[in-house]
C-alpha cells in the first residue's frame, strides 16, 4: 500500500495542552508519526514523503475553502502568532457578531478548547498534513486501490470555523472534497473508528445527502468532544454508534458491521477512514480494550466493501503501540 507522510511534521511541537488549569504536556506528538515510519520500515508499504508543489498547494487551499470559512482560514494563514505556541483563554458568549479584533478575542473565536494552540508553523504544518489526504484520494480515484495518509496535525475535529481536539485542517473532509469534485455522482462516506467522535466532518457534511458521515466513539456523555455524537441529531446523513468506557473487540465488532451495513444501504462509491488508535487497550487518554491484532480484522471488514478507500491517521497516543497498531490495521487491507 502507499503510505504517504510529511517530512516537516516534525516542525509542529506544541510543548503543552492546557487541561483543567493544568500546562499538561501535549499528548499529539511528533514521535507518534516517527513510531509509524520505524513499524513500517519492516514492511513491503510503499512510503512516501509527499510535499505539494505550488499548483498542487493553489488547489488545496482552493479546496480547503469549500470546507472551512474564508474567515478562520484567513485568521489560521495571516495571523502572526509568533514563535512561541498561544493559547485561546476566552470563548464567544452570547453574540460571535459582537466581535474583537484583538488577538485574544480571535484565538477564543476560532477554538472551541484549550487543546489546540498555534504559532507560525501552524497553518504550514496543517497545510501539509491537509495535502496528504488530498494527494492520497487522487491516488485512490487514479488507481482504486486503498491509500493511507499518515497525516500529523490529524484533522476530525476541526470543524468550519473551528479548530480544536489537536485538530486545525480536516483532513477527511479533504479526501471526501476530493472525490465529490472528481464526479458530481460519487457517494462518499466516512467511516470514523477514532476513539473519540468525528464532529467535523458532521458539521461540514451532515445536511449533504450525498455524505454519509458515521462515528464509532466514546460516549459523549464521558469523553471529548462532550458536546456531540449522541445517536439522536438532526442531521441528515449521519449515524453515530456511541459505546461505553470499556468496550471489547467483540462488543465493537458488533456496532461496526451496523456501521458497515450503514455504509452499505448508502450505496457509497468511495470510502474515507479516520482511523485512531487511542481505542487500544493501551491508550493513555482512551478507554476501550480493543487490542491490536483485532485491528486487522477491522480492516478486513472494512475493505470487503469493496469501494476505493482512502485511510486518514487521526490519533492513537501511545508512541510505544501505534506503531504496531497501523501496521496491523493496515495488513487487513492487503
Ligand atoms: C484528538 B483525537 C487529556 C484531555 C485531552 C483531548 C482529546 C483530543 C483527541 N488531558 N482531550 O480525536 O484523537
Ligand atoms: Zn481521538
Amino acid at each position: 500500500m502507499n503510505v504517504f507522510y510529511n517530512s516537516l511534521h516534525n516542525q509542529h511541537r506544541p510543548p503543552n495542552e492546557i487541561f483543567d488549569g493544568n500546562r499538561d504536556p501535549h499528548q499529539e506528538v511528533p514521535e507518534r508519526v516517527d513510531q509509524v515510519l520505524r513499524a513500517l520500515e519492516g514492511t513491503e508499504h510503499l512510503v512516501s514523503d509527499a510535499q505539494p508543489n505550488l499548483r498542487e498547494r493553489q488547489a488545496l487551499l482552493g479546496m480547503l475553502g469549500q470546507l472551512h470559512t474564508s474567515e478562520y482560514l484567513k485568521f489560521l494563514q495571516t495571523t502572526n502568532f509568533g514563535k512561541d505556541y498561544v493559547y485561546p483563554s476566552v470563548f464567544p458568549y452570547r453574540n460571535e457578531a459582537q466581535s474583537s479584533a484583538h488577538p485574544v478575542a480571535q484565538r477564543g473565536l476560532f477554538s472551541f478548547d484549550t487543546y489546540t494552540p498555534l504559532n507560525n508553523t501552524t497553518f504550514e504544518t496543517a497545510l501539509c498534513s491537509a495535502y496528504l489526504a488530498q494527494h492520497a484520494a487522487i491516488e485512490a480515484l487514479n488507481s482504486n486501490e486503498v491509500q493511507y495518509a499518515l497525516c500529523r496535525p490529524p484533522g476530525h475535529h476541526a470543524e468550519p470555523a473551528h479548530m480544536g481536539g489537536y485538530c486545525y485542517f480536516n483532513n477527511g473532509g479533504v479526501a471526501t472534497q476530493t472525490f465529490r469534485n472528481a464526479n458530481q455522482q460519487n457517494r462518499i462516506a466516512i467511516l470514523d473508528i477514532d476513539f473519540h467522535h468525528g464532529n467535523g466532518a458532521e458539521k461540514i457534511f451532515g445536511e449533504i445527502e450525498e455524505v454519509l458521515t458515521v462515528s464509532i466513539h466514546a460516549d459523549p456523555n464521558k469523553k471529548f468532544p462532550f458536546f456531540s455524537g449522541q445517536v439522536t441529531n438532526a442531521y441528515v446523513s449521519n449515524r453515530n454508534f456511541p459505546l461505553p468506557l470499556g468496550t471489547t473487540n467483540s462488543q465493537y465488532e458488533q456496532t461496526l458491521k451496523l456501521a458497515l451495513e450503514a455504509i452499505r444501504k448508502h450505496h457509497t462509491t468511495h470510502l474515507v477512514v479516520c482511523f485512531g488508535a487511542d481505542t487500544h487497550k493501551s491508550d493513555p487518554i482512551g478507554g476501550f480494550l480493543l487490542t491490536t491484532d483485532f485491528y486487522t480484522e477491522v480492516a478486513r471488514q472494512i475493505r470487503a466493501l469493496k469501494i476505493p478507500t482512502v485511510i486518514v491517521q487521526e490519533g492513537g497516543y501511545n508512541t510505544a503501540s501505534l506503531g504496531e497498531n497501523v501496521v496491523a490495521f493496515l495488513t487487513g487491507f492487503i
